[in-house]
């Protein structure tokens, strides 16, 4: 009997854990003939993953507002089983929230006993632009994420100057995990994804340890808000200006997290779609910028946007007003009119 493999790619916040899936994605659709179904994970109110994937012609469910290794374990269940028994997918690729213990993740899709799946070895990248920075931050998180996993992918490697440099970064993580298979990788660039197609096709390593602690979200000091807003101008507004003013809201977002006391942006993302296209926006650090990737070529008059942050040691609400607030300053400032959502609660996103 044919079994379907899953396929979990792990990795903190910003470690391009998206990027990789969608060039996994073609890569085992086009190549190998393989039917991928996605599932993401995100712990926000919004999606912003799961709207930039589909853009890209895959099958994609999308798991919002909690974590999938803790608080919606049922729902990555059944998640799996719809997209099982709809899709018939060779190979389900997850995507679990930055903040998930992955270990977890394998031991509750090991519990679908009724349904003919296997799981391949359990990958998490290693953000090898910003380790150093992050381990100092977030230190629990990142051995745990790095001891849970099978393999270690360290990405971003066009990022990195020297050589010297990632030999370092593999021994500092192989003194984490000895009987990880660790390799480098550059999911922008395409560096090392045969290898990865090989490991997730090919391989039968096993996770060995299992996840004891609690709440992944509450322990990770994680502070989230979300907000979706349809916006509109008198005129077209170009790419490049509307590229500007998202540089600048998220500038502005990073600045205001860092001056009130968060010790690390984990990742500001937005999601635009306008008559022209869509893209998304990332922010992973004040000093690289903002980051687009996508398809939006010339102008637009309107559009929607989601905008989504997470940042270290700051209060939900408090980073709720910061976004909201940047917003308006910016989009008014642009003269750009626009219409902030609400959500169920009345509240806005
Ligand atoms: N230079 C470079 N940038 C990368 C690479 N992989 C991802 N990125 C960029 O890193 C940023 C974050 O990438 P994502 O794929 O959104 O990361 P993620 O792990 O899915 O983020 P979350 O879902 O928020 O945890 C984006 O701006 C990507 O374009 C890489 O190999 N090289
Ligand atoms: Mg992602």
């Amino acid at each position: 009997m044919r079994l379907t493999r899953i396929a979990q790619i792990a990795g903190f916040l910003g470690s391009g854990k998206t990027t990789t899936l969608i060039q996994l994605g073609k890569e085992l659709s086009t190549k190998h003939g393989k039917k991928v179904g996605i599932i993401v994970n995100e712990v926000g109110e919004v999606g912003i993953d799961g709207s930039f994937i589909r853009d890209f012609g895959f099958e994609v469910k999308e798991i919002v507002q909690g974590c999938i290794c803790c608080s919606l374990k049922g729902d990555l269940q059944s998640t799996l089983k719809i997209l099982y028994e709809n899709y018939g997918p060779d190979i389900v690729l997850i995507e679990p929230t930055g903040i998930a213990f992955p270990s977890k993740i394998k031991e509750i899709v090991d519990g679908l006993i009724d349904l003919p799946m296997e799981q391949a070895p359990v990958i998490a990248l290693v953000d090898g632009a910003r380790f150093r920075n992050m381990f100092k931050e977030m230190e629990h998180f990142l051995i745990k994420q790095i001891k849970e996993a099978d393999v270690i992918a360290i990405n971003k490697v066009d990022l990195i100057e020297s050589r010297w440099d990632i030999d370092l970064l593999k021994s500092a993580v192989r003194e984490l995990n000895p009987s990880a298979y660790i390799f480098s990788m550059s999911a922008k660039r395409g560096d090392g994804m045969n290898e990865l197609i090989d490991i997730i096709l090919q391989s039968n390593m096993k996770v060995s340890s299992l996840s004891d602690d609690g709440d992944s979200v509450m322990l990770s000091g994680m502070g989230r808000a979300a907000l979706k807003l349809s916006f509109k101008a008198k005129e077209d507004v170009s790419e490049a200006k509307l590229k500007v003013v998202i540089s600048e809201i998220f500038n502005e977002i990073a600045n205001a997290s860092l001056n009130s006391g968060s010790g690390l942006i984990g990742h500001v993302k937005a999601y635009v779609k306008t008559s022209s296209g869509s893209f998304k926006a990332s922010l992973l650090d004040v000093k690289h910028g903002v980051d687009f990737s996508g398809n939006f070529k010339g102008s637009a008059r309107e559009g929607e946007m989601t905008i989504y942050a997470v940042v270290k040691d700051l209060k939900d609400k408090v980073l709720e007003n910061i976004l909201e607030g940047k917003v308006e300053k910016i989009l008014s400032q642009y003269r750009l009119d626009f219409s902030l959502e609400e959500n169920e609660h009345g509240s806005h996103f």
